[in-house]
């Protein structure tokens, strides 16, 4: 079996598929519409802030955008789904209009649905469809690509979940295994998924650092493409020195590192607040893997 054959979503715009068919990971570019996220919480709580912010991702280079109105860091509130998709929708129609590829990030059915109709091609949902049954019919009927990440339990729970029987990759593979057993049954295409390990969701630091390392093998054990979400995220300080550690911005350049890593192991994307540095370190990645 040749593990390096490119594995790609569908369906997808042609701008998403082109670079994963030659191999080189695409970037998302995050827009949180929310007042409380952990890395950039507030600074584009509009429409209209988070739409030039999106734009301005896309114009650094980002292949599509992750827009979320929930924030997921360990201990925010939950959000009705109502006051989600007002924050997300009118952002959502108004990139996807301007022909930008955009998913949601949500772990309603209802928002998803919504979003979908204003124009999101893909559900990015971190909960796996753990945290809403309906989650599996809407993509069933929608046909769109999903993305399932590993999920244990909500932010004001998941910091305490890490126990796995001390093999964090065997854990975290038997539980996507189910995930996507259940997707299958609902009706999903094999095509339509995408895996995430939810680095930081549910993981000790320890954790984390295991399963990004371990992203070659997630994709070949289970057979998916992979998103890998490293951007800012508390996991990186063990890289950083003491005096910057933990200030969400000063992690960039360890993200882009993570994003060099993830797109050398093969990953599909990689998830990311800031854009050029992703965006160079995706094409060294390629080159690295054509040349080496
Ligand atoms: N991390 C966050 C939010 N959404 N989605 C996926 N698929 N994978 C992730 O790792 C992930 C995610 C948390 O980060 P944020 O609050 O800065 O957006």
């Amino acid at each position: 079996m040749n593990t390096d054959a490119p594995l790609v979503p569908a369906p997808l715009p042609e701008n998403l598929v082109a670079p994963a068919r030659a191999g080189r990971a695409l970037v998302m570019g995050v827009v949180n519409v929310t007042p409380d996220s952990f890395s950039d919480g507030g600074r584009w709580v509009t429409t209209e802030l988070a739409v030039a912010h999106g734009r301005q991702l896309i114009a650094q280079g980002a292949d599509l955008l992750d827009v979320g109105g929930e924030s997921t860091r360990p201990g925010a509130r939950r959000v009705d789904p109502a006051e989600e998709q007002n924050r997300v929708l009118p952002v959502i129609r108004e990139l996807a209009a301007a022909g930008i590829a955009v998913s949601v990030d949500t772990i309603h059915a209802a928002t998803a649905a919504a979003a979908i109709e204003a124009g999101a091609v893909i559900v990015n949902d971190v909960s796996g469809g753990l945290a809403d049954p309906a989650m599996a019919g809407v993509l069933a009927a929608a046909g769109v690509v999903y993305i399932c990440q590993h999920w244990r339990g909500d932010p004001r729970t998941m910091d305490g979940l890490t126990d796995y029987g001390g093999d964090v990759l065997a854990g975290v593979e038997a539980e996507l295994r189910a995930r996507l057993d259940h997707l299958a049954d609902a009706g999903l295409a094999d095509e339509q998924v995408v895996i995430d390990p939810g680095l930081g969701f549910a993981k000790t630091h320890e954790q984390s650092w295991r399963l990004l390392a371990a992203t070659a093998r997630l994709r070949e054990d289970l057979r998916r493409p992979v998103l890998i979400g490293a951007s800012r995220k508390r996991f990186l300080a063990l890289a950083l020195p003491d005096d910057v550690a933990a200030d969400p911005l000063a992690r960039d350049a360890a993200t882009a590192a993570t994003t060099a890593l993830a797109a050398a192991a093969g990953a599909w994307a990689v998830r990311v607040h800031e854009v050029p540095a992703s965006r160079d370190a995706v094409r060294t990645a390629s080159l690295w893997k054509e040349t080496r």
